[in-house]
């Protein structure tokens, strides 16, 4: 770098996707060998008759031309569940878990697929095979053993279907408790939060058939790239019909620069593929709340000047409360702290408010870069201002798109797996199954690390999902985890979480998404729910890895067995035998949105479970859709200080390391890498190549936490700011930062130095 004042842009291989991701997907087929069942599955991804994809939440497309897309993340995610290598108990004889605790998520997940029920030896420190009916019996008699039902902690992560979590919830409730902690306490709790108060529907407005119509798409802390890359078909379909896509985001994302369709590779050479982002500002990690407010500033000055073309006033009169005071805040703005908040100017910022005023229907799109920070909600809140602003909830080509991230995370808390069930839920399965299930909030993810920590929690139970290492501070959960008196994993492959075995510990293998799951009454289906509420049957077709695996819906029904051994009520060896009658019990508890539940899914592509706010229906605490004035809040860090925002990179899923590249970003080999703006090394006499470790500071509670052996990448980054990938950097997240009211820990604002490592 001759000039460090300036920024470095990247040496990416752009455009996105095109030749590269195909090539990229074809190794994976490959290299997990059983090349032919690979292939095979791909072929049933996302096709009616198939199985959902376990990648990403983003919808399929109804189009007939296009059913049976995927992407090269959903191959890499089928590919690495249909592997031929498997974790067997002569391997768990092979390794203590100590030894295994020394290797890298990317060894775990690269040793396959889990083939039979272990149980955890404290004596030789080795799991050895264990029976299913002796693993139950573990579970029930320590369930039943305690002395409240508040001291076992039941996990969900967002790839279980419908089912599961339904039989899943009902387990914990009617044991009696809420304490049901999920992935999405850390994902997209304040994109709920948020919508459900102010315009009282947690979930997004919008339907795929909107971004057909849409004509200026939001694109705001996300990386769609690599995250969800079917959706970038709909940006570039976009994009070509003129429709202008403005992002906003630290980073320069090559995904959100310029894309070709992974099915049309050969356009790859013909032209360099649609140039994507119209508009993209470089905000400071941190300083969307600012620049949204200073757009909303330039909206009300164009209003001032231009009275009764700018505003829907029609709009805002009939369906909204609250502008006036949301406008005063916003009128009152300084442009000072907004310039310095998001590190955009007042004219970048004049400049997107006329872009957004010359939108006519407008989509606004978000995901981890807005929830994962102290004012996650506000900021969201803020997004949605701006949009009833121009009356953009609610009518076609426009409205709210929280981008969801696991395939089922939103039909998981459609089935009631939430710590803080709502009342007509909870009234729901009293109906269905005659008993009171319990009133008071259980714990979410953080409480349940403190309850673990403290003792008032004994039992963990995990369906699905990581843990130990998609949590914040590392070190504290795997420690809090380890002091439990039994852990239970429910697992397709081994991961970190279960090398933090409790004083006893259970690996529970289970079916994946591509697998037959033959019971009682024959072949199963399941159902699962996208991000734009469509739900749609998925059903396997490939043998299961192993004989010894068991379907998480008959996992569920085998530790309700032997805790209830009466049944408690419920006939679980119905459930297991017939999943139809899940969804009938699913239907009885929630008739207004699962009547018809099985014709409907004869319809290809499923149904819609429809969004009252799309019809500006307002089921909010008035009535209307709510402006909510938020102020702009400091965010300045101590001299010296990094704001480092913990990403993705394009070879992992979460905790799921594929491979150790990020093709898109150009890293390859390596993920401890740390993304800095040239001139920030230079002012610490470093520069792009060189070994530095990484202090956190962490306001909540003092401590100053480390992580060593990082490599510095000059990047088109603001000054400022840091990037490096999870989960390699959690233990630098204080288990006590976490956002406003959602109470998601803080993933993306953390406080770091940077020092010359090693
Ligand atoms: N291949 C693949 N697909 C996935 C996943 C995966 O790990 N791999 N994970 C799934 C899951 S569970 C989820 S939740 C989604 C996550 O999808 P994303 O939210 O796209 O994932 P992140 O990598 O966390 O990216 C966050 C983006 O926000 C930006 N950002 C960070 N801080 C800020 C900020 O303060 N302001 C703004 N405006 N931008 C910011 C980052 O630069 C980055 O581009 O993806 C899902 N799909
Ligand atoms: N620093 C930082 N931390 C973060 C984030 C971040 O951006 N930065 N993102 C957060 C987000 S958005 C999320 S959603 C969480 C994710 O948190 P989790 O959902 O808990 O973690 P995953 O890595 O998705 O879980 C992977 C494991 O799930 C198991 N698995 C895979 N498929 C199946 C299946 O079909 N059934 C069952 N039973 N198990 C299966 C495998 O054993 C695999 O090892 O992480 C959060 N943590
Ligand atoms: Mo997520």
């Amino acid at each position: 770098m001759s000039d460090p004042s300036q920024p470095n842009p990247p040496p990416y291989p752009s455009p996105a996707a095109g030749l590269g991701a195909l090539v990229s997907s074809l190794k994976h087929v490959v290299q997990n060998r059983g090349v032919v069942r690979n292939l095979r599955s791909l072929l049933r991804v996302n096709q009616p008759d198939g199985f959902d994809c376990p990648g990403c939440a983003w919808p399929e497309p109804k189009d007939p031309s296009r059913v049976g897309e995927y992407c090269e993340n959903g191959v890499k995610a089928v590919t690495f569940e249909t592997t031929a290598k498997r974790v067997t108990p002569e391997f768990f004889a092979r390794h203590t878990v100590g030894w295994l605790r020394g290797q890298t998520h990317h060894w775990l997940e690269n040793q396959g697929r889990l083939t039979h029920p272990m149980r955890y030896n404290p004596a030789t420190d080795h799991y050895e095979p264990v029976t299913w009916a002796d693993a139950f019996a573990l579970v029930g008699g320590t369930l039943r053993g305690l002395d409240s039902p508040d001291r076992a902690l039941f996990y969900t992560s967002g790839r279980t279907s419908n089912e599961a979590a339904f039989l899943y919830q009902l387990l914990a409730r009617r044991f009696g408790t809420n304490n049901l902690p999920d992935c999405s306490n850390m994902c997209h709790e304040s994109s709920g939060t948020a919508l459900g108060e102010q315009l009282g529907v947690g979930k997004g407005t919008v339907t795929l058939e909107d971004f057909d119509h849409a004509d200026l798409i939001l694109v705001i802390g996300q990386n769609p790239g690599t995250n969800h890359p079917r959706m970038l078909a709909e940006l570039q379909k976009a994009a070509e019909r003129g429709a202008k896509i403005m992002t906003l985001n630290p980073l320069r994302e090559p995904g959100l620069v310029s894309f070709v369709h992974p099915k049309h590779p050969v356009r790859t050479l013909l032209n360099r593929g649609t140039s994507l982002s119209t508009h993209y500002y470089q905000v400071l990690v941190g300083g969307d709340l600012a620049a949204l407010t200073g757009i909303c500033a330039h909206l009300l000055y164009a209003e001032a000047a231009d009275p009764g073309k700018v505003i829907d006033h029609d709009f805002i009169r009939h369906h909204t409360d609250g502008f006036e005071a949301f406008a005063a805040q916003v009128n009152a703005a300084d442009w000072p702290t907004i310039e310095r908040e998001s590190g955009l100017t007042r004219d970048q910022l004049r400049e997107a408010a006329e872009v957004y005023r010359q939108g006519k229907k407008v989509i606004a799109c978000w995901a981890m870069g807005l929830t994962q920070h102290k004012h996650a909600v506000a900021t969201i809140q803020m997004v949605v201002n701006l949009l009833l602003m121009r009356g953009n909830v609610g009518r076609e080509g426009a409205g709210v798109c929280p981008v969801r991230g696991h395939s089922n995370v939103q039909g998981d808390r459609t089935m009631g797996i939430n710590e803080k069930p709502p009342a007509v839920f909870l009234d729901g399965l009293q109906r269905a199954f005659g008993f009171d299930p319990p009133r008071g909030h259980g714990h979410d993810t953080v409480g349940a690390i403190n309850a673990m920590a403290d003792g008032s929690a004994t039992v963990f139970i995990g369906m699905g999902g990581n843990f130990a290492a998609a949590t914040p501070d590392t070190e504290f959960t795997e420690e809090a985890l380890r002091k439990c008196a039994l852990t239970v994993h429910v697992s397709t492959k081994l991961n970190r979480s279960h090398l933090c075995p409790g004083k006893d510990a259970l690996i529970l293998p289970c079916l994946g998404r591509s697998e037959r799951d033959v019971q009682a009454t024959g072949p199963q289906r399941v159902t699962v729910e996208d991000s734009m509420s469509m739900v749609h049957a998925s059903a396997g077709s490939n043998p299961p890895a192993s004989e010894h695996l068991l379907s998480e819906v008959a996992v569920v029904c085998g530790i309700a067995e032997a805790t209830f051994p009466d049944g408690a009520g419920i006939d679980w060896a119905g459930f297991r035998a017939d999943y139809r009658r899940v969804r009938e019990k699913i239907t009885a508890t929630l008739p207004q949105l699962f009547d018809g539940y099985e014709e409907k899914l004869q319809t290809p592509g499923g149904f819609y479970l429809g969004n009252a706010a799309r019809e500006r229906r307002w089921n909010t605490a008035t009535g209307k859709a709510r402006f909510m004035p938020h102020p702009v809040h400091p965010m300045a860090l101590p001299a010296g200080q990094l704001r480092l925002m913990t990403i993705r990179s394009h070879d992992q899923f979460n905790t799921t390391v594929y491979d150790l590249h990020d093709r898109y970003r150009g890293v390859h080999g390596t993920r401890m890498v740390v993304f800095i703006h040239p001139a920030d090394l230079a002012e610490r006499g470093l520069k792009d190549g060189d070994a530095i470790d990484l202090h956190s500071h962490t306001i909540e509670d003092g401590l100053t936490r480390t992580a060593r052996g990082f490599r510095a990448v000059a990047y088109d980054i603001p000054r400022g700011c840091a990037a490096a990938y999870f989960p390699e950097t959690n233990g630098l997240v204080s288990k006590d930062s976490f956002a406003h009211r959602s109470r998601t820990p803080l993933s993306k604002f953390i406080p770091i130095t940077i020092v010359a490592g090693a």
